[in-house]
Formats: structure tokens, sequence, C-alpha cells
């Protein structure tokens, strides 16, 4: 028996939110989580080599590293520091543990529990009819997969799913497989997460990727930062901004809560971090109602036109829109429009406040808008950002140093994904790339995304999944819903390093396929291997892991997909060479480079330290958009309007979380120990719906379909949120988000947005 214990919510212990993040107890916490999982000799291990040119990259979030030659010796922030660490943990999960726990054990245990069991040491099968996983050996779990497959009546039976975890020679070994095996059905997190980026930059700029880099950033006069929490998502940023701050250089925050990082920052590398008060980052801060973020931009956009009318020629940039734009003048006509009474409702702001940013703005030469989950969650998460784009464009803070539009990615590779062919709409000339370079054709019809596989699970359309490095179920919206589909399937199989929900929702059989994580050393034929990724600003470099396995059987992502593809695709296949692959690396970035624009030449390039970026034409003033110009938008926001007695509420990440994952049960900078489920109100609407802080409530979704969904047995805490607004905890609220709402254009779950109403909890349920 595990001695785990799996934490109840009983010891709810809350204490103010702290005014600011990072600084020495920030590092201590990180070394102590990583003794509680790992000896000495290994947490040193890890700690000395994340994030340096010869280690490993941060298995966390996608914030660059600074460049070569200016790395501290710790390069990384708590929150890396106890990443790596639930990576490099000592303790492990063995046959025996499958043996002692059935499945349906397993799924009532917590995600935090699962979890803690440790490292997966060796593949798993679970035979139809069966309530236990059993062994199975490498060569017979990859010929049952590659069975499977074979006898789809047509490949769009199949789905691959990944996480932006996977490195890039993994990710285009996977989507090259699933394209020669004969579909585009390569739903990913992505889907999930700046699905609604993508989709408005590629159609306003031409290019779905973020601008600057981070000189861009330490140098621009005015940051935004929108819909973010970076003191817990993307802490380093915290170092840039502090660095923009001593530059001379102002930050606005736009968020429901006054998060910690953005109040104030203490750098836990330098020495005038470890004692005093730290930067105070925001210079303004906006306590936005959720989903008013289009409202405000739009707000600022007609101040910035009338400040042009009243003295013209000093506001705007008419030689970039001029040259550069098209639908000036309709956006000009249609942002005039916008009545300043919508605009205060739908952001819960003061004219005044507006006024003061937009004050900011004229004064600042070169702006920049960083965003993350705040903006791509919601229905008009896509309109949104085309909104952003308006704002910058007027000004010309597109296409030039110090200025542009900075989407803060999630997963550290997930951009890389994308850029290798993980998508399940691959422009056609990628596609004709990859059939000329591998001597077939790729299915040309688009595949399903993340939302649309699991209407295929539900509808039977699908019934193989294959997931690489996630947490479908759990990262996946309406958690009943996608249980039932996934168990629909004939095969479900997760290649992964740890334990998750989506093991214990099994196919009529399942398969737990057990692999390398970045830390671990990935020895192959042709000897050491190392792995690439791609960080939020397009920076390229590589990734070395420097552990023993955590089991002799463990085998690489890479390894494991060449192997599958080669058994799957048998001789009647086009001729690649699964073997050398799987060997040698470097002939899979070899191929990368003839296929992926902006590879070329790729193991010369990132053989040096720090890698390259890759080039972004939109620096270069170039729009690859279809007119070669970049685009203004006309977008009109819809109000999120709750009924009486209804709030609206945000599903966030705590402190202590990778995403599906909690660590510990604690949101230490929100002041919340010992509880996941909680739900933070404002005192204000407590007061008006007759409930108090502490009590006992049941959260229930409230959506056009009458479909009642609940999550039962929350604690209230009062907390200073936007009016009107809640916020509770991912992936314990998944089940409350439905399947079909999603955002416009995007298909994203409107994580940020669930019209809920709360109701006392009724004991014993
Ligand atoms: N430690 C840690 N780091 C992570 C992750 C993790 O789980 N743990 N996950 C990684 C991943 S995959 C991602 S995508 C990123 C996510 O990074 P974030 O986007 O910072 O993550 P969330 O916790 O979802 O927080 C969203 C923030 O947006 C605010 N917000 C919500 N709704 C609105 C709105 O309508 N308008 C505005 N202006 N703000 C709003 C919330 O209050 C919160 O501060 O983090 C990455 N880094
Ligand atoms: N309600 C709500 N839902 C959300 C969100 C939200 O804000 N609110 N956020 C969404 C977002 S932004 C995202 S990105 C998704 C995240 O969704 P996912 O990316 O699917 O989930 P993760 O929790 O990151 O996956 C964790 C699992 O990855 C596996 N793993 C870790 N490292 C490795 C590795 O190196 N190799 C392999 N093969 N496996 C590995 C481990 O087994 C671990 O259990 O969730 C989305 N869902
Ligand atoms: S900021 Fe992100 S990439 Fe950097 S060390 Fe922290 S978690 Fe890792
Ligand atoms: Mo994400």
């Amino acid at each position: 028996m595990s001695t785990i214990e799996d934490p109840t919510d009983d010891r709810l212990e809350v204490t103010p939110p702290k005014t600011w993040a990072t600084g020495l107890p920030a590092v201590t916490h990180a070394i102590q989580y990583s003794l509680g999982q790992t000896s000495v000799r290994r947490t040193a291990l890890t700690l000395l080599n994340i994030n340096q040119t010869k280690g490993f990259d941060c298995p966390g979030c996608a914030w660059p590293e600074p460049a070569a030659g200016q790395r501290h010796m710790n390069e990384y922030c708590e929150n890396g520091a106890k990443h790596i660490a639930d990576e490099a943990t000592s303790r492990r999960v063995s046959a025996d543990f499958f043996r002692e726990h059935s499945i349906r054990e397993l799924a009532q245990k917590s995600d935090y529990w699962l979890n803690q069991q440790g490292r997966l040491t060796e593949p798993m099968v679970k035979r139809p009819g069966s309530g236990h996983y059993e062994p199975i050996g490498w060569d017979d779990a990859i010929d049952l997969l590659a069975q499977e497959l074979r006898r789809l009546e047509s490949p769009d039976e199949a789905l691959f799913y990944t996480s932006g975890r996977l490195p890039n020679e993994a990710a285009f070994l996977l989507q090259l497989f699933a394209r020669a095996y004969g579909t585009n059905n390569l739903p990913d997190c992505s889907n999930m997460c700046h699905e609604s980026s993508g989709v408005a930059l590629q159609e306003t700029l031409g290019i779905g990727k973020g601008s600057v880099g981070l000189d861009d950033i330490h140098h621009a006069d005015l940051v935004f930062v929108v819909g973010q929490n970076p003191g817990t998502n993307h802490p380093r940023m915290l170092s840039a901004l502090e660095e923009t701050k001593r530059n001379g250089g102002h930050v606005v925050a736009v968020n429901p809560l006054p998060e910690a990082g953005l109040i104030r920052f203490k750098h836990p590398q330098k020495p005038r971090g470890l004692v005093g008060r730290g930067t105070p980052i925001a210079d303004q801060f906006l306590q936005i109602r959720p989903g008013g973020d289009l409202a405000l931009f739009q707000a600022l956009n007609m101040l910035l036109l009338e400040a042009e009318d009243a003295t013209p020629g000093t506001v705007l940039d008419h030689g970039f829109i001029e040259a550069s734009t098209t639908g000036f003048a309709e956006f000009a006509e249609h942002a005039r429009k916008v009545v300043w009474e919508d605009v205060l409702t739908a952001t819960g702001l003061t004219r005044e406040e507006i006024e003061e940013v937009h004050e900011r703005v004229l004064r600042s030469e070169s702006v920049i808008v960083c965003w993350a989950m705040g903006l791509t969650q919601h229905k008009h998460g896509v309109p949104t950002i085309r909104e952003v784009v308006n704002f910058l464009m007027l000004r010309g803070n597109i296409g030039r140093p110090r200025a542009g539009v900075c989407p803060v990615r999630g997963h550290s590779n997930v951009q890389g994904d994308r850029t290798m062919g993980i998508w399940e709409r691959m422009p056609q000339d990628f596609l004709d790339a990859l059939g000329r370079e591998f001597a077939f054709t790729p299915p040309a019809r688009h595949g399903w995304d993340s939302v649309d596989s699991i209407r295929a699970m539900r509808d039977g359309r699908a019934t193989f999944f294959l997931g690489v490095a996630g947490n479908f179920v759990r990262a996946a919206p309406d958690s009943e819903a996608t249980e039932q589909a996934m168990r629909r399937c004939r095969l479900t199989a997760h290649i992964s390093t740890k334990l998750n929900r989506s093991h214990t929702v099994c196919g009529e059989t399942a398969l737990i396929l057990p692999t390398l994580g970045r830390s671990d050393k990935d020895i192959q034929a042709g000897g050491e291997q190392f792995v690439t990724v791609e960080d939020s600003m397009s920076e390229v470099h590589a990734s070395r892991g420097r552990l023993e396995p955590a089991s002799g059987t463990l085998l690489s992502e890479v390894a494991i997909i060449s192997r599958l593809a080669r058994r799957t695709l048998g001789s009647t296949a086009p001729p690649i060479p699964w073997d050398e692959f799987e060997a040698d690396y470097g002939t899979i970035r070899d191929r990368i480079s003839r296929v992926v624009p902006g590879f070329e030449d790729f193991n010369e390039r990132v053989a040096v330290p720090g890698g390259f970026r890759l080039p972004n034409p939109v620096n270069h003033g170039t729009f690859p958009t279809t007119s070669g110009k970049a685009v203004f938008t006309c977008n009109t926001f819809e109000m999120l309007r709750p009924q009486k007695g209804h709030l609206v509420l945000q599903s966030l990440r705590s402190h202590d979380q990778w995403n599906t994952v909690p660590y510990a049960m604690n949101d230490r900078y929100r002041g919340i120990h010992n509880a996941r489920r909680i739900v933070l109100v404002n005192p204000v609407d407590l007061d008006a719906l007759g409930l108090a802080d502490r009590d006992h409530v049941d959260l229930v979704s409230v959506w056009r379909d009458g479909v009642e969904r609940r999550a039962r047995d929350f604690r209230l805490v009062a907390y200073p949120t936007a009016p009107g607004s809640a916020a509770a905890y991912y992936p314990e609220t998944n089940v409350l988000v439905p399947l079909d709402s999603v955002a416009d254009l995007s298909n994203t779950p409107t994580s940020k947005g669930i019209v809920i109403r709360l109701e006392p909890a009724v004991a014993g349920i």
C-alpha cells in the first residue's frame, strides 16, 4: 500500500493574498518540493542543468531563456524547479502497483494522488473485459496498436492527441506518421489554449505567432499584461518586466484578479531580490470583468481616433497604415460608433481609468501587448485579439523594434509542435513539402481538433485514441461527456511519464506506454541524443537529458512513434527510414530542414549554444496575408450578461499545479492553503446572494442546452474578484464547461466564461 495521502478539503486555511511574487521563500519552496520527491544528489543535478545551454530545457512554460552567455547559474524559477522535480522523482509505479489497484479503484483517486505515485516504468495493457492493467512487452504492445490501426475502416477513425511537452523531433515524426497513415486528426492542447491567438494573428498579420523578443520587452515604453498571471504561470517573465521598469518603461495589467506578481516582484537571483520590497510591476491595474477586454480595446481605439481628429497628424501612424494595411476606413467608421455606456458595463471600469491608459499610450513610442488564457478562452477570444492588433497598428506598433504582439505560450514546446506540423489544418504548402520529401500524398481533408475529436468519439466516428504527453480527459471540457466518449473507443493508449486520470478512463483495450522525460538521458543505437524545442519567442534550441532514466525499460517518444509507424505502415507504405530516425535524431532534423521553412541547416545552427531564432516576416514589414498587407478588422463585443443571482466563473491555475496535475493543495500568492475545491467570490456578491465566506456550495453551470452540470461541494472564499465574477481551479471545474460552449472561429472551450449559480451543498453527497 502506498503511504501517499489523498488530501481532502477539510483543512482549508485562508491568509491575506500576497502583494509580491518570487524572492527567497519561493526558491526555498522549490527545493523543499524537490527533496520530497528525490535525493539531494538528483535535486542538485537537475537544478544545475535546467535551462543551461548544455543541459535540458525546463519542461514548464514556454518563456524564453536569456541569450547564451547571459544566463545565471540558476536560470529557473520556483515553478520550473517544481516541474523538473516532479519528473525527476525517485518514486516508481511498477507492475505490482497495477496488480494491487484495479482500474475502478484508480478512477476514484484524485489527480494529485495519481501523480504522486511516481514515474511509470513498464508498458501495461488492459485487455477487453479485464478490470486491471497487466504487463506487456514493447513488441506486443506496439503490435496491438498497429493491428488496431490496420483494421480501421478509415484512417479518420484514429485520433493522435499531443500536448506541447513533445519536443520537435517526436512531433515531426508523429504528424508524419499520422499523415502517411492517412489522417490529419492531430488534435492538441493548443486547441484548448492559444488557438484563438493563432486564428486572429494569422488572419490579421499572416502569421499565427508573436512578433517580439526578450530585448523588445526590456526596452518597450509600455507593456500591457492582459489576461495572464505571470507570477505563477510564467515566473521569469517578471524578471523581464522588472528590466522594462528599470529601463524607464511602464506596465499596465488588465485582470479580474489583483494577481501578486503583477503588483510587486522580488528577483530571486539578485541580492536586491532577497531583501527589501522588490520592484512594483504594474503602474496601472485595471480590474476588468471577465470577457470585457474587447470593449476595453475598442474604447482605447475610439479614443485614439478622437485624439487624431483633435490634433491631426500627431497620433496615428499614417505612413504605416497607408503602406502596410488594408481595411482602415471601415474599421475607423465602425470604431467611432462605440457607446461608452456599453463599454463601462462590459468592462466594469470607469471612463477615467480608461482615459488614463489612453494618456499612457499617447506618451509611449513603443507598445507591446502580452496576453494568455484570459483572452483566448472566451466566446469572443478571436475578435478580442483582432482588436488588440487594431490597437497596435493604429500607432504603427507592429513590425518594428520594442513593439508588437506577444501571446505568451503555455507548454514549453507548444509553439514548436505547431511549427512541426501538429495541427489538424496545416496549410497546403506544408503538406506539399512533406509529400515531396517522403514521396506520398498527405490527406488534404482537415482533421478534427480537440472538441471535434470528443464529438467524433461520442458518435462512434472515432474509435482509436493515442495520447502523447498529456492528460486529455482532464484537460478537455465537459468532463463527464468526454469520459463517456473515451470509454466508447475500441482502443485508448497513452505515451506518458506519469500516471494520470486519462489512464483510468479506458476503451475496450487500453495501453500505457511509459517514456523518457526531458531530463532523462537518451541513448540510441547512434549514441547519446538530444532534442530541440521552440519557445514563445521563436527561439529554437537543444535540450539534453542528464539524469539516469526512471527505468531501464523506457523508450523515448521518438522510438515509440518510429516503431509504431514501421509496424503499422509496413512495406506498403512510402519508404520512410523509421529505423534510421530512431537511431539518430540528427537524421530527423535533416528532414525537418528540408520540409519546414526557417530550419535550413538545422543541425549546424542548433549546435551553436543557445540555438537560433526563426524569422518572423512581420518584423521585416512583410505580412503574408492574402492581400500581402496587415488587416484592420471590425469587431463587435457581446457582453456576458448573467441572469440575476448568477456569476461568470473563470477556471484557472493555482500556484502549485502544472495544468491537470496539482503538486500540492496550496495557492500561496492568493492565500489559499490545504484546499483546491474552493471558489473565489467578491464579498459584495456573497452578501447579495445571501451566502457567507467558507460556506459549502455546489457550482451549477447554466447553458442553453438545459443540461445540469454540477461541481459538488466547494468552499466559498471571500476575495477581491471583479464584481459579478468568480474564480475556481481547473481541472476540478471542467465538468462545468459545456462541450459546445466554444470560442467563435477557434473552437476553444470557453473555460474563462462559464455562467454559474451557487447552491448550498447538500451534506453527505
Ligand atoms: N506553474 C504553472 N505554469 C504554467 C501552467 C501551469 O499549469 N502551472 N500552465 C502553462 C500553460 S499550458 C498555459 S496556457 C499558461 C497559462 O497562463 P495563464 O493564462 O496566466 O493561466 P491561467 O491560470 O489560466 O490564468 C489566466 C489569467 O487570466 C485572468 N483572466 C481570466 N479571465 C479574464 C478576462 O476575461 N480578462 C482578463 N483580462 N483576464 C482574465 C485570470 O484572472 C488569470 O490571472 O501557463 C503555463 N505555465
Ligand atoms: N477548464 C479549463 N480547462 C483547460 C484550461 C483552463 O485554463 N481551464 N487550460 C487548457 C490548456 S491552456 C492546456 S495547454 C491544456 C493542458 O492539457 P494537457 O497538456 O493534455 O495536460 P497536462 O496536464 O500538461 O498533461 C500532464 C501529463 O503529461 C504527461 N507528461 C509530462 N511530461 C511528459 C513527457 O515529457 N513526455 C510524455 N510523453 N508525457 C509527459 C504526464 O503523464 C502528465 O500526467 O488544458 C486545457 N484545459
Ligand atoms: S519561467 Fe517557465 S520555462 Fe522558465 S524556469 Fe520558470 S517554468 Fe521553466
Ligand atoms: Mo496551455
